[in-house]
């Protein structure tokens, strides 16, 4: 694949001001007339081509002014249309007639069929399987789009924008035409007609415009569309008081497919997204997907402003508009919960899926400067640590500043394809700062370590806290420089309040954050009277690792005492690590584990605390996993020494908190209906835990048994099941459950996901050899993005003892599988690969295994560009 590189970006001769597109629709040959108002830009010489892009195009004619264009005047490639016989007005207008297979579109780029209903993936560079086009995000266009299909097969006709107008063609065919008024970037055209169920709302704007709301899905399932449609009205609300955004448009519509690569696209007033992220009720989804689900609808909806009002210039800005919008859709969700719960599963998040893109050969800056495949570049890295570095100006300006920028932003940019330097620039004049070296988030890639000590002096009252920052090298960064980072810290005394100091001295304090600049830097705090216990990076105000000094006593104090709840469990996660790595390490040494009563004791205390929220309590009670026990440990590792280490202190929990745990979980019972809401959801999620202990302490399936039966929402029936088929896998209870399940549940197949994924990740060597079985499902497909991902994804991500097996099988089965997906769904393929990123922190046999699975992928014929990028880098 050809290597792009920020450097390299120049704008475009040409524009496309209007774009009328004319789809005659069907299922093997659909013909797109596509009408261009094409502008050269002034200084442009004519001689210069145009050239547009393709992807497996068929052209079928093309005219200029409404002459044909001779042979000579063009050359025509399914990928490329370069035109050299060009009119001398500087406007003219062309008209390109191209023919495309649905059917046959098995990527899921471009436009496709999915369970019989048309619809369109543009993002990053689908539209070029549509027609030709400047396809690229700082060509904006106005389109009018008409749609004609079969009024038996496609009695919705949708598209971007407004509808204009909608009529009869005939018996068996009709029309309809939307007309978007706002100039947009081919990237979020989408075009969806089918045959589909609706249910509809509307939402007025602050200022009295009323927007017509509808959500699309099968039929029959509209009643499990509500709580999405809730979660878009909150969304829109919240725009308008968190940010003064409104919308724009006379309706805005939402369309869930079955077949979908993304989570969700944000397209102009017509969001398609993945039914996993629309469709809920009490029967068939968990609290985590009422949480997804309004995560994700908030997060496209805010798009609109955020990558639709302000697009990105090239693909090199994507966090532009993704880690803005990560940034918002956490806060409104932050707003809508519980907002410390909230943060320290945004800071699980990050440290599973981020810190060891950060630490492995996948690293890239959250800007990266070269790519060969855009779509290998929808990263945690651009996502999630894109929102964490917004939420860092938002630290270090302030809220009122902060929003001042933001405000300035919009103003300044509204209409445009922006840039980071833009956006930066906004916070800079909006706060009267310089943000320079703060920039380096966006060009530095990895996780910079923090060494801290600490020193108090009873004579002087001072206490002083000496930090050195470092940052390792990665993939062609070799030397880094240090950054800006903001530390939002608190000094505890030994009655648990906090200590203000008098002054601090040696660094920049605001408030309560210390700004770390240099490599090395000491903080020196004055009218200190006792020794405090210091509370670091609270709220995580910064992607880094701490490795901090602290003795023991002061993180169990930390655990019990620190008022920043984030704060409190960074420090219990911190001392479960510790005993979790150093019981790998007995395990590997041929020692069982040696389990301290205090830290034993420390999660009974916590979770018995009824002054804490539930859902705080859950989160402390769930031990780090065995991946994350891995990303702390760095390298070799062996995943079964992970496990026994981790189930020891499970075991070791649960039988000396057995009788508390068992009247707990009786309380927590849920009475009266069903509510996905917070509160609700925090009691389920500790009840849930705490079955997992019970199980272990009473070392039979009997509680987890009668809790599926007995379950009147899928989150209790998810997670009984859960521990009958990890703990107490070939169980008859396990059997049981699981035919149970797949007879209430075997006709729908988004429920179905989580029979298949409870089983990809029962622990230990076994599981492969389930996971073959159950890839001869009747109901399993590689073809569903979903289906692909919830069993072998989630058996490549979540199931380290049966993925990572000593003896190499799973991950050539693996290989099998990436390759044989590859063939039709790069994107997934390439993306599925990824589980293989931290192969280099293997212990040794293992490491060799996934390193000649790699070669095996590396070496096959035929790899798709997205396939191949990815191996290469992990090989690197
Ligand atoms: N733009 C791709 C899907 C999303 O991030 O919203
Ligand atoms: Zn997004």
């Amino acid at each position: 694949g050809q290597l792009f590189r920020l450097e390299d970006y120049r704008p475009t001769d040409y524009l496309i001001p209007e774009t009328e597109l004319v789809f005659d629709l069907h299922p093997e040959r659909t013909i797109v007339r596509a009408t261009l108002v094409v502008q050269r830009r002034e200084g442009v010489d004519i001689s210069q081509p145009l050239i547009l892009d393709g992807d497996e195009l068929k052209l079928v004619s093309l005219s200029i002014n409404g002459a044909p264009l001779g042979e000579n005047g063009y050359q025509a490639t399914p990928d490329r249309l370069e035109i050299t016989d060009l009119p001398e007005e500087n406007r003219f207008t062309l008209e390109i007639v191209t023919e495309i297979n649905p059917t046959a579109n098995r990527q899921l780029m471009g436009l496709y069929r999915s369970s019989g209903v048309y619809c369109t993936q543009c993002e990053a560079e689908g539209f070029r399987r549509i027609t030709y086009f400047l396809d690229r995000p700082d060509v904006l266009s106005v389109y009018t789009v008409r749609i004609e299909a079969s009024k038996q097969q496609a009695p919705v006709l949708l598209s971007n924008g407004n509808p204009v107008e909608t009529g009869d063609l005939g018996p068996d065919r009709h029309f309809a035409v939307w007309h978007d008024p706002h100039p947009k970037p081919s990237y979020l055209f989408a075009l969806v007609a089918g045959s589909l169920g609706s249910i509809s709302d509307s939402f007025t704007t602050r200022s009295g415009r009323k927007v017509d709301l509808a959500i699309y899905v099968e039929h029959g399932k509209e009643a499990r569309a509500l709580y999405a449609m809730d979660a878009l009205k909150r969304s829109m609300k919240w725009d308008e008081d968190a940010f003064g955004r409104e919308y724009d448009l006379d309706v805005f519509n939402i369309v869930a497919v079955s077949d979908f690569n993304m989570g969700a696209m944000e397209n102009k007033g017509l969001n398609v997204f993945n039914d996993k992220y629309v469709l809920a009720d009490a029967e068939t989804a968990t609290d985590s997907d009422y949480a997804g689900i309004e995560a994700v609808i908030a997060h496209e909806y805010f798009h609109n402003w955020t990558g639709n009002r302000i697009t990105c210039r090239d693909w090199f800005q994507l966090c532009l508009k993704e880690g803005l919008t990560v940034f918002r859709d956490h806060e409104f969700s932050a707003d809508q919960r519980s907002r410390a719960v909230k943060r320290i599963a945004e800071v699980k998040t990050l440290k599973a899926h981020q810190f060891p893109e950060d630490t492995g050969p996948l690293a890239h800056p959250v800007r990266p400067r070269q790519y060969r495949e855009i779509n290998n570049f929808y990263t945690a890295t651009v996502y999630e640590k894109g929102s964490e570095v917004v939420r860092m100006i938002r630290t270090i300006l302030g809220p009122e500043l902060f929003r001042k920028g933001m405000d300035l932003y919009f103003e300044r940019h509204d209409g445009e394809a922006a840039t980071i330097e833009d956006f930066i620039k906004a916070f800079e004049d909006a706060a009267g700062l310089e943000l320079s070296q703060f920039a380096l988030w966006y060009e530095q890639a990895g996780t910079p370590n923090l060494s801290v000590s600490f020193d108090y002096d009873a004579a002087e009252k001072t206490f002083a806290i000496e930090f050195e920052q470092s940052l390792k090298a990665t993939p062609g960064q070799n030397r880094k420089k240090p950054m800006h980072v903001p530390i939002e810290f608190g000094l505890i005394g030994p009655d648990g309040r906090e200590i203000v100091p008098v002054s601090a001295d040696g660094m920049e304090v605001t408030g309560n954050v210390i700004h770390l600049r240099q490599r090395n830097e000491t903080v020196r705090f004055t009218g200190i009277e006792e020794r405090p216990v210091p509370s670091l990076l609270r709220g995580f105000s910064a992607p880094v690792t701490l490795a901090s000094e602290l003795p023991r006593e002061d993180l169990i104090f930390l655990a019990r005492h620190d008022g920043d709840p984030v704060g409190r469990w960074q420090a219990l996660t911190k001392l479960l690590t510790g005993k979790l790595i150093a019981g790998v390490k007995r395990v590997r040494g041929g020692k069982a584990p040696l389990i301290g009563v205090d830290i034993v004791g420390l999660v009974g205390e916590i979770v018995a605390d009824e002054t804490l929220d539930p859902a705080f309590r859950a989160l402390c009670l769930t031990l780090p996993g065995e991946s994350d026990i891995a990303r702390e440990m760095g390298s070799n590792i062996d995943p079964d020494a992970v496990l026994a280490s981790r189930d020891a202190l499970v075991k070791a929990i649960a039988v000396a908190h057995a009788k508390p745990f068992a009247m707990l979980y009786d309380a927590l019972v849920n009475r009266g209906v069903f509510s996905p809401d917070a509160a609700s959801a925090g009691r389920r999620a500790l009840r849930n835990s705490l079955l997992d202990y019970l199980s272990v302490a009473e070392g039979n399936p009997s509680r987890a048994a009668a809790q599926y039966h007995a379950s009147d929402n899928m989150t209790d029936r998810a997670a009984a099941l859960g521990v009958l088929v990890h703990r107490f896998g070939g169980s008859e209870s396990a059997a049981a459950a699981l035919a149970a399940f797949e007879a209430r549940f075997g006709g729908d197949p988004l429920v179905m996901d989580k029979w298949f994924s409870g089983q990809a990740t029962r622990p230990g060597a076994a599981a492969l050899d389930t996971v073959k079985d159950l890839m001869r499902h009747k109901l399993f497909s590689l073809d569903n993005p979903n289906r692909a991902r919830a069993l072998i994804g989630a058996f490549a991500t979540a199931n380290q003892t049966g993925f990572n097996r000593a003896d190499g099988e799973a991950y050539r089965f693996f290989t099998e599988t990436i390759l044989k997906i590859d063939r039709e769904n790069p994107q997934l393929a390439a993306r599925l690969l990824t589980a293989l990123r931290s192969w280099r922190s293997l212990e040794p046999v293992r490491r060799e295994h996934a390193r000649a699975a790699l070669a095996l992928i590396a070496n096959a014929d035929k790899l798709s560009t997205d396939v191949k990028d990815i191996v290469e880098r992990t090989l690197g």
